[in-house]
This record gives C-alpha cells, structure tokens and sequence, in this order.
C-alpha cells in the first residue's frame, strides 16, 4: 500500500479514536479481505440492496436513452465496482446503436484493470476509457473543452448512503460543478421501509455483517501493527425510522488497552464502550427529490424495483 494513503489511514483513525464519541470511517472496510466479505453480504438473502438494483438497471436503458436523445454521450460511472450491473446497460447502449464511451472512475488500479479485462473480453469493439482516482480529480481531467459529449455519471450501489443527509447534499453540490447543462446523474437510494427488513440487512444471522465490520479493527492490526483482540469486540446495528439512518457500532465487550504501534499511541476501552463505524440513510422519495434540488439538479425519475425496495433516481443539470 502506498505511504501516503497509509498515513492517512493512521491520520484518521488517530483522530476518530481518540474523538469522543469515537468513529471510524466505513471507507476504510475495503481492503482486500473486506472487497471479499462485501461479496458474501452481496450474496446473501438478507442483503436486498444488491438483487433490486439489478432487477432497476435490467430495465431503465431505454429509458435513459430517451432522456439522452441522439447525442453522443459518456457513460461515466462513479466507482468501477465489478460492472455485473452496468452490463445491462451497456448492452442496451450497444443494441440500441447508441454512440457512447465507457468511462469507470475508480480510485483502485486494481479494481479498473480487473474491470477492463471483462470489457476486453465482453465488448472488444466498445469505446473505453477507464480513469484512476478520486472521483473529482479524475472528473476533472475528463473533457477537452472542445468535447460536447453529453454525461449520463451512474453513482449506484447506494453508495450516497454512508454520507448523511447534509454531506451528501455537499457531495452532489461537488459533482455539479464538473458537469455540465443538460447533463445526467443516476444515483441508487436504498429506499425507507419496514424497518425489520431494514435490520436484517445489517444484521445477518451468518455474521456476515459483524464480520465485515470486524475486519476494520484487523485492518488496524495488520497495517498500523496494532493489537486489537477481536473477541474482546462485537458488531451492533441499529435502524431509526425518525432519521432514517442505519448505523453500525462495534462494542468493546470488556475494558481494554489496545496498542497501536504505528501511532505510537494506547487506547483504553471501557467494557460497552462503542466506535461508530457506518450509516447508511434511508431515504424516501420526497427526500430524493428535495436533495436533488437542494443540491442544484432537477428531478426527473425514480426507477423503482417491482418491491419498491430501491431506487435509481435520474436527475439533470
Ligand atoms: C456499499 C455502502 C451500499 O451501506 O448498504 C453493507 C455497505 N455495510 N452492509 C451499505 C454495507 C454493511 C453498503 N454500501
């Protein structure tokens, strides 16, 4: 791992722990053994998310190539992912005759060049341009000021979900400035519902969840040479339908001193303790509605499962 992303890794989760109340940053879950934990929650009954957002970009292609019309376009999408959604776009795009270029924006190399071997071997024939880093500053190196394709930027996943309300209202408000007029963005909501189906999603009977959320403290361990006991921890979920946030603790089981080495610091715990680690917000259709005003785009469309689970809501610029 490169030094720099290292130090910020130790930069933050210096200041979260010893914040208080202490946090840590859900971004952080995704080393190589979190993309695989991901993959098991993906996979299973409880975690919907997944299995509505393929059943909305199995059927919104022509849609969006309506609200498109003619014009040439970019197909630029917010985090390479593993592309097994937009496929379904893609070869509505493609059947279609759509002219289009592929542009994924990831902040992983790793991610983009596994991506770019499926493109190879799915669409030999499509254009793909792939970029690597952080989305803004490879927003920023998109265009030529002579190129007037249009942008249809897919944020999907519901991804938006682990900012709050508030910063997410500042991140699209970012994203507008890299856009231009008659430009589009479809972003996937995780819709409010039942709050019971909200709960199991987070907090599997496998453990999938506690495990994924677990693998933060031995993230901590391997990379800043800490010595986190991770039976001396536990994961608790909560859903408040008032806010319509998820959030995810880990709960300090007894008191405890952990060493961080890299930090050159200790942190004591007491029992029942917890580290805010994750939100993911719920939002109602209203809500999405107001964002996207709030946030200086105009609402086109929600694209809802057949359970109205989720949405993938289509707005301008
Ligand atoms: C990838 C952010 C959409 O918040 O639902 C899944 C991550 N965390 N289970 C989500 C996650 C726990 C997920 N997102």
């Amino acid at each position: 791992m490169p030094s720099k992303i290292n130090n910020v890794f130790a930069e933050e989760v210096k200041a979260g722990l010893s914040a208080s109340p202490r946090h840590l940053s859900s971004k952080w879950f995704y080393d190589a053994t979190g993309d695989e934990l991901f993959q098991a929650i993906m996979a299973m009954p409880e975690y919907y998310l997944t299995d509505a957002e393929r059943e909305v970009y199995q059927y919104c292609g022509p849609e969006l190539l309506e609200n498109i019309g003619d014009r040439p376009f970019d197909l630029i999408e917010l985090g390479a992912g593993d592309g097994s959604k937009t496929r379904y776009l893609i070869n509505d795009f493609i059947a279609a005759g759509a002219n289009f270029t592929y542009r994924p924006i990831d902040i992983s190399a790793h991610a983009v060049e596994e991506l770019s071997r499926r493109v190879a071997a799915e669409w030999p024939q499509l254009d793909y341009s792939p970029l690597i880093g952080d989305y803004f500053a490879a927003l920023n190196n998109l265009g030529e000021p002579d190129d007037d394709a249009v942008r249809l930027v897919l944020f999907p996943g519901a991804n938006i979900g682990n900012f709050n309300q508030a910063e997410a209202s500042g991140f699209l408000r970012h994203l507008h400035q890299f856009l231009r007029p008659g430009d589009l963005l479809l972003t996937g909501f995780d819709l409010r519902k039942d709050p019971a189906v909200i709960l199991a999603a987070y907090n599997d009977p496998a453990g999938h969840t506690a495990d994924f959320n677990l693998n933060l403290l031995r993230r901590i361990n391997n990379e800043l040479k800490a010595d986190f006991d991770l039976q001396q921890w536990m994961h608790w979920e909560t859903y408040d339908p008032l806010s319509g946030a998820a959030r995810s603790y880990l709960v300090a089981r007894a008191d405890q001193t952990v060493a961080i080495g890299t930090l050159g610091k200790t942190f004591h715990f007491d029992a029942w303790e917890a580290i805010s680690v994750e939100v993911s917000q719920k939002y109602s259709r209203r809500e999405i509605e107001a964002l996207a005003e709030k946030s200086g785009y105009t609402h086109v469309q929600h694209f809802t499962d057949d359970r109205v689970l989720f949405s993938d809501s289509l707005w301008k610029v």
